[in-house]
């Protein structure tokens, strides 16, 4: 579990992301479809596009809007999101089959969007408690996928 103090660092650092949650979803996606061309393979109405088509795509930028609220959401309650990861896991075990590898991908790929975007505000505590809470997520998303038969 997360510490009072590294609650405090999230919320923080999400307080500045939330001026623009769909510019820095959109970020994350097209870094993580830059570093790992594999994870495209998942997005069945991104996969065709070109890198520059997927820069300017709306549909793209409003999946990085989805994406952003979900976890703004979660962060929120602190570490008593079951209500909110139930589904996220339902979904992302039984309809779009992601693996938890991909979970991890993008993991590391909002942290370094964070660091570029929030450098005064994403410090190494504020990175260390993001990195917690995102290894926290990853496992209970992988929790939720064996309960759906997804060994992902
Ligand atoms: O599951 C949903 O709602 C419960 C549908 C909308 C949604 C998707 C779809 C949401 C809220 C999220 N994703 C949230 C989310 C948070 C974590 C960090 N996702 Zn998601 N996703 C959706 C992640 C992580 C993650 C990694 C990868 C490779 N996700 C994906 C992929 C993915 C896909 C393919 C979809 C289906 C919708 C789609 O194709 O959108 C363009």
């Amino acid at each position: 579990a997360l510490s009072d103090q590294e609650w405090h660092h999230i919320l923080h650092v999400w307080e500045k992301v939330e001026a623009d949650l769909t510019g820095h979803g959109h970020a994350v996606l097209i870094r993580l479809f830059h570093d790992d061309p594999d994870a495209l393979k998942f997005f069945e109405r991104f996969k065709h596009m070109k890198p520059d088509e997927l820069q300017h795509s709306e549909d793209v930028k409003k999946h990085g809007n989805t994406v952003f609220t979900a976890l703004g959401k979660i962060i929120k309650k602190k570490g008593h999101h079951e209500a909110e990861l139930k589904p996220l896991a339902k979904s992302h075990a039984t309809v779009h089959k992601i693996p938890i590898k991909q979970l991890e991908h993008i993991s590391a790929k909002i942290i370094d969007v964070l660091k570029e975007k929030h450098p005064a505000d994403f410090g190494a505590d504020g990175q260390a408690a993001m990195k917690k809470f995102l290894d926290m997520f990853c496992h209970e998303m992988a929790a939720g996928y064996k309960e759906h038969g997804f060994h992902g």
